[in-house]
């Protein structure tokens, strides 16, 4: 049975995507290219390098070890000023809610979120004190699929994989909860989230039934 709900941060708790997607933007017209909001979809869940080597890719554009850094650190700056003004309104439809149900029903709560920027997101919209862990980038170096994210956060909750139910946005990290035995909530569209177990549009939608009855 259930113990525990971890979820994802970016497409399930808030919308940050959209500011992802303003800096790499940005990053990618200095170095003479653009992109697709279209394109900006593989990039969900994926690590700030690994998406950096994509779009790079996307520009066929090649850069050495220490330029992508500086690259990935000045897009960073960018995102992060947006973000610095994020508001408690832009917390996602039924996201507190939900996780404030869940834990009235005394499921444990933790973050599982490939951002290093986690902690600063959560405070600007005012919910880190709904988890009980936290499990971002900081603490992980394999990137979604791989569960390291998921599997780490279980572990921080004394819970085991099996007894985990993940919220995630992105197929990446369906994938991960899947690969570490956990099973997975599609938030978004069931065609393109076909690996999860159940999906639906938003955390509005989610009942303490549905994630019993899975
Ligand atoms: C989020 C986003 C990704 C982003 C990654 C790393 O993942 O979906 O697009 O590349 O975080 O973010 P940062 O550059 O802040 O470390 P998640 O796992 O919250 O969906
Ligand atoms: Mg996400």
């Amino acid at each position: 049975n259930i113990k525990a709900c971890i979820f994802d941060l970016d497409g399930v708790i808030v919308d940050t995507a959209v500011y992802h997607y303003k800096a790499w933007r940005r990053l990618a017209n200095q170095l003479g290219f653009d992109f697709t909001e279209e394109q900006n979809e593989e990039l969900k869940g994926i690590s700030r390098i690994e998406s950096l080597k994509i779009i790079l890719n996307w520009g066929a554009v090649s850069k050495s070890d220490k330029e992508m850094q500086e690259l990935a650190t000045l897009k960073n700056n960018w995102y992060v000023e947006m973000i610095t003004k994020m508001t408690p309104e832009e917390i996602l439809p039924g996201a507190k809610e939900f996780l404030e149900l869940v834990r009235t029903n005394h499921y444990l709560t933790a973050l599982g979120s490939a951002s290093k920027n986690s902690e600063t997101i959560l405070k600007q919209i005012g919910l880190m004190h709904l988890f009980d862990a936290l499990v971002d980038g900081n603490k992980v170096t394999k990137s979604k699929p791989n569960p390291e994210v998921f599997l780490v956060g279980a572990k921080e909750l004394n819970v085991q994989p099996e007894e985990c139910v993940v919220f995630e946005d992105a197929i990446a990290g369906i994938q991960a909860a899947k690969a570490g035995n956990m099973k997975a909530i599609g938030i978004g569209r069931a065609a393109v989230l076909n690996e999860a177990d159940l999906v639906v549009a938003g955390l509005f939608e989610m009942t303490i039934e549905k994630m019993e009855n899975l």
